[in-house]
């Protein structure tokens, strides 16, 4: 059976990534491979969100942030002695009690953190305008990137009104996330949109969640995502979020 890694399972359609958030431990686990879960590829150069993310941040999050979660979820997995233990990202709660809680929250939490960070980079595309100055003094500037569909856009404007509502929402939903998480725009089996937020590196997809949904965009608001460039100026960080959205993702997520 073919091996299933994030970086194969990322499809193309319409141009841009989708991710199969579909990872079954077991699965990977019985094709006994030492190291199944691998590093997906930075759909840009780390200094391609300059200047709003940094290119230090961004290789310091990409190759030892997201790398460290690789790495220990594949230790976890060889912990695992028992094949016949089945799990995926969403069912996380059906995890054995035969398992460690150490090992349980192990799973959890770098399996989370690989998910995530997988959906998050291709979420990003290079801003429009390069030469702007970021200056802790004055507030970052939004340049007018939207590019939502018909569908999202409409789903947007009859849930949240306007686009610039949307984005005042989500923002509050991201600095309300208190010490580290991620807030998501997410929609639900009849494509109604929501707006929420997980801590740590929970998603909307796992059963461990209150939170739930499919998610079209989600924002890492940990601080190890902006704090070499904005130290505790979350808000800063957000503003600049909005202008690196890929819109053409989040349409093909909603779409699908
Ligand atoms: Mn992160």
């Amino acid at each position: 059976m073919k091996r299933r890694t994030f970086l194969e399972s990322l499809s193309m359609l319409g141009g841009t990534m989708l991710i199969d958030w579909n990872i079954n431990i077991s699965e990977l686990f019985a094709q006994n491979t030492p190291n199944p879960f691998v590093l997906p590829p930075l759909p840009y150069t780390v200094n391609a969100l300059e200047p709003y993310f940094d290119a230090t941040t961004m290789e310091i999050h990409y190759t030892k942030h997201h790398m460290a979660y690789v790495n220990n979820l594949n230790s976890a997995i060889k912990s695992i002695q028992d094949s016949s233990i089945k799990t995926d990202m969403a069912s996380l709660m059906k995890l054995p009690d035969k398992l460690s809680k150490d090992l349980q929250t192990k799973i959890r939490n770098n399996l989370g953190g690989h998910a995530n960070h997988s959906f998050f980079w291709p979420s990003l595309t290079p801003p429009i305008n390069k030469n702007v100055v970021i200056d802790s003094k004055v507030p970052i500037p939004i340049q007018d990137r939207w590019e939502a569909n018909d569908n999202l856009e409409k789903a947007i404007i009859a849930k949240f009104n306007s686009p610039e509502n949307f984005r005042t929402l989500f923002s509050k939903a991201a600095l309300s996330v208190f010490g580290s998480g991620w807030a998501w725009l997410v929609k639900d089996s009849k494509n109604n949109l929501s707006i929420g937020t997980t801590s740590n590196q929970d998603n909307p997809l796992m059963d461990v969640s209150s939170f739930k949904g499919i998610p079209i965009l989600g924002l890492d608001v940990w601080e190890h995502a902006y704090y070499l460039k904005y130290h505790n100026r979350r808000n800063d960080y957000i503003n600049s979020y909005w202008n690196l959205v890929n819109w053409k993702q989040a349409n093909n997520l909603y779409n699908s």
